[in-house]
């Protein structure tokens, strides 16, 4: 018997605009009444070929994310997809649903998390869609599901189609006058046999394999941060890898992430900082929510910056297989206020390199291309053309890859790096939870100086001087698609190189949270092994008085120092 569809009359909700990532809100805000529904029938509407299409869905695990997923596949339903793939109990990584698009070609995916911001009945949930390439809708769909929630009038649902996700195996249904497939997959496999065919899990397993006894000489630890990629890791780590039992922490999935920020940085992660600390490790990494950030410590909480650890990547694609074949490394990328580390590489190896605005949505159009390769971001995101999202798990694997060819601690193959290179100081203050206007107007007042008034003038802070060069408000224009984005960042240029940069982040799910980037380039090896705030701390003190950041905020300190 067919099921029937039915069209819900509805009303636009305001504040559907979607962030750097998809839209991210309270999860009390997505439990209203239609507020979730009109947004995927938005999604549903840019999805081109929606009639007979294939889209996957799946999350990060958090709270609400089964009741998203039964309201999607419904909607899907009715909406004519011809067939839905659903990670098992709901949960698929970001990286794995970015590999599932590629893999079975589908018209795309919505993928149900809010990233690193915390989850629970109190906390934050989010809907992204991404493209049929793999990655996050860019700015042209993200504007249209936008302007599609300003005007929605209604949305079509099949209330009586009753799916069981909780185990694998595929359902077909009568909709209406077509048929609907809903196929539940393996939440990990696919992308784990990915993972083989782009590392050398010889290799690997050599290093990290337990020795006689249990003991092993190479330990290392990995924090799943209670977010969806535990079971990724158990079965990579534990299982492939042979690293032990006790290789990996945190690995059940949880809904609300145990109650902590599953955000991979030094405060967040701390648990992770701490057990380092005490050098019984010689790698740690700890990843996000739904698995697309990293964070990469070697021995004694050594910590790399994430605009580092791409930088040493890209400088040692030897040590992966992935980037013997297919022509090598094509290009190199990362977002504007990411540490210009990668930039000495790119131009050593004589490949280009790209600046884009923050947002991984920005490099799916170069890699699409076949210009760009490998890319980061300062905000612990690595990755490569190998999917179209930043990928946390395949940045530790890239990460054990060099070490394993260099058989060396982490420390030294940075020296080495600095060494060869220069280094780029790089540190990021968060001022989280502020109140939106004033930082608005921060904002405007910065880009006021956009016109030039302070280049040329000298600011001076404990024993250092740096003279302004020039500064905008970040515009990039795709050098594919030749679409634009404007005030994307202020960026205060110094005369040395170094730079700060302002803006407001786009992932909170409410107030304003402003963002403060500062670096600098030392090529005096003395300075190699400084602490970045020791550093950056006469620019950080510049940066906040051209700012004015502290009567804006009304914030003495910042929340997050990364
Ligand atoms: C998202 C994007 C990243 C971006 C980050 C910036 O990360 O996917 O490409 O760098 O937001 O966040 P903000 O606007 O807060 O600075 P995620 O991991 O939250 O999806």
């Amino acid at each position: 018997m067919a099921l029937e569809v039915v069209t819900k009359p509805t009303k636009p909700f305001d504040g559907q605009k979607p962030g750097t990532s998809g839209l991210r809100k309270k999860v009390k805000v997505f439990q209203q009444e239609g507020y979730t529904e009109n947004f995927i029938q938005c999604i549903l509407s840019v999805v081109e070929g929606l009639e007979g299409s294939t889209l996957v869905v799946g999350g990060d695990g958090r709270f609400f994310g089964k009741k998203a997923v039964d309201i999607i596949v419904k909607m899907c339903a009715a909406n004519g997809v011809g067939r839905v793939l659903v990670g098992q109990e709901g949960i698929l990584s970001t990286p794995a649903v970015s590999h599932l698009i590629r893999k079975r070609k589908t018209q795309g995916g919505i993928v149900l998390t809010a990233s690193h911001n915390p989850g629970g009945p109190e906390e934050d949930f989010g809907i992204k869609f991404n493209i049929s390439n793999g990655g996050p809708a860019r700015d042209i769909e993200t504007n249209a599901i936008f302007q599609g929630t300003t005007t929605i009038k209604e949305y079509k649902i099949c209330p009586g189609l009753e799916i069981d996700i909780s185990s694998i195996g595929t359902k077909e249904f009568q909709v209406g006058g077509h048929n609907f497939v809903v196929e539940v997959v393996d939440s990990v496999e696919d992308y784990v046999e990915y993972m083989k065919t782009i590392f050398d899990f010889n290799t690997l397993r050599d290093l990290l394999q337990e020795k006689e006894g249990g003991k092993s000489d190479f330990k290392i630890r990995i924090d799943a941060m209670n977010g969806v990629t535990g079971p990724y890791v158990e079965r990579i780590f534990m299982n492939e890898l042979n690293a032990g039992p006790t290789c990996a922490v945190r690995t059940k999935p949880l809904e609300d992430f145990g109650g902590i920020h599953p955000d991979p940085n030094l405060t967040y992660a701390k648990e992770l900082v701490d057990a380092m600390r005490s050098g019984e490790y010689e790698f740690g990494a700890a990843f996000d929510g739904d698995g697309d950030r990293n964070m990469i410590l070697g021995r004694n909480g050594f910590f790399v910056t994430p605009s580092d650890s791409v930088a040493v990547i890209a400088d040692n694609t030897s040590a992966i297989p992935y980037f013997k074949t297919g022509g090598g490394v094509k290009g190199l990328a990362r977002s504007m206020p990411t540490g210009c580390a990668i930039d000495r590489v790119a131009s050593k190896k004589g490949v280009a390199c790209f600046e884009v605005p923050t947002g991984w949505k920005y490099f799916g159009n170069l890699m699409d291309a076949g210009k760009l390769s490998i890319c980061g971001e300062e905000s612990f995101g690595t990755g490569s053309d190998h999917i179209r999202e930043k990928d946390g798990v395949w940045a530790a694997l890239a990460w054990l890859s060099i070490l394993a060819s260099q058989r060396r601690p982490m420390r030294e193959v940075l020296l080495q790096h600095w060494t060869t290179y220069g280094r780029n100081f790089f540190t990021r203050y968060d001022y989280e939870n502020c109140e939106s206007a004033p930082c608005n107007e921060m904002m405007k007042c910065l880009d006021a100086l956009s016109s030039g008034s302070l280049n040329g003038k000298e600011y001076s802070n404990s024993g250092k001087t740096y003279t302004i060069a020039q500064v905008d408000n970040f515009q990039y224009t795709d050098p594919v698609d030749g679409s634009v984005a404007t005030k994307q960042g202020v960026r205060i240029l110094m005369s040395d190189g170094s730079r700060v940069v302002f803006r407001l982040s786009g992932t909170g799910s409410s107030g304003a949270t402003v963002r403060m980037y500062v670096e600098s380039y030392e090529t005096d090896a003395s300075t190699y092994e400084k602490d970045a705030q020791e550093v950056l701390g006469p620019l950080v003190n510049i940066a906040l008085e051209i700012s004015r950041l502290q009567h804006f905020t009304g914030r003495e300190k910042p929340t997050v120092i990364t």
